[in-house]
């Protein structure tokens, strides 16, 4: 039976599930699910009530590092995690990076009020002072741009020589930052942003930004450097 993933398109933490699974080329089915409107029973597969959540038969898993950490020990090849112990951590270490770090800073103050906030209260732009309070929030988050600019040097890859989780969970907040018209400054974090470029022009990145940028990236036209 194939796997099936639960969670709305536009959550990093999914897309970043979809990301690895058409990285590894798993069969899937997925189904949308809004963690705000959930369908009877979600709390059993995910206890917290976020998504994303996998099914596997009878099996459930919630949280996307976990699921993509089951996925790598199901299906090994392509390998997405770094095999020395040291990479492996960092490798762990991004995934947190993101999720206790950058999503919590610009997920609330960028993306909520410029996308989605608009998007279900039907108006065609965003109020202009939640414009300017996520110009801030951009602004603050600079010390998390400088330490991944930092930390990617010259490398294609966060790790390494070759894709890894790293690399999808840190590209993928960024696409919901590009929906809401941010981006990282070309000429301040050129590597961070050749890196994202890098990323999104994958295949596994381009089907997932080009079916959610008709809905949700409105915005990205703004995105001028
Ligand atoms: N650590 C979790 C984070 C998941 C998460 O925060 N998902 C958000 C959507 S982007 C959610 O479900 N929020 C609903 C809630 O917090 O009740 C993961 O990696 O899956």
């Amino acid at each position: 039976m194939a796997l099936v993933l639960l969670g709305g398109s536009v959550s990093p933490f999914v897309r970043k599930v979809r990301v690895a699974l058409a990285e590894k080329g798993i069969d899937h089915e997925h189904q949308q699910v809004n963690p705000f409107a959930p369908p009877e029973g979600y709390r059993e597969i995910s206890p917290l009530g976020k998504i994303p959540a996998l099914k596997d038969g009878d099996r459930a898993l919630a949280d996307s590092s976990v699921i993509c950490a089951y996925l790598e020990k199901k299906h090994p090849q392509p390998a997405l995690y770094p095999s020395d112990s040291y990479d492996y951590a960092r490798a762990l270490w991004f995934e947190e990076f993101m999720d206790g770090g950058v999503v919590p800073q610009l997920g609330p103050k960028v993306f909520f009020p410029l996308v989605l906030k608009p998007l279900f209260g039907g108006k065609q732009e965003p109020d202009p002072t939640d414009v300017e309070a996520a110009q801030q929030a951009w602004q603050e988050a600079s010390r998390f741009f400088e330490y991944l600019e930092g930390q990617l040097g010259d490398r294609e890859y966060l790790i390494g020589n070759q894709i890894t989780i790293a690399d999808i969970a840190v590209a993928s907040p960024f696409v919901n930052m590009r929906h809401a018209g941010f981006a990282p400054e070309r000429k301040r974090f050129p590597k961070l942003r050749a890196f994202l470029d890098r990323m999104w022009s994958r295949p596994s990145f381009k089907k997932v930004i080009e079916e959610e940028t008709p809905i949700f990236g409105k915005r990205s036209a703004n995105i001028t450097d």
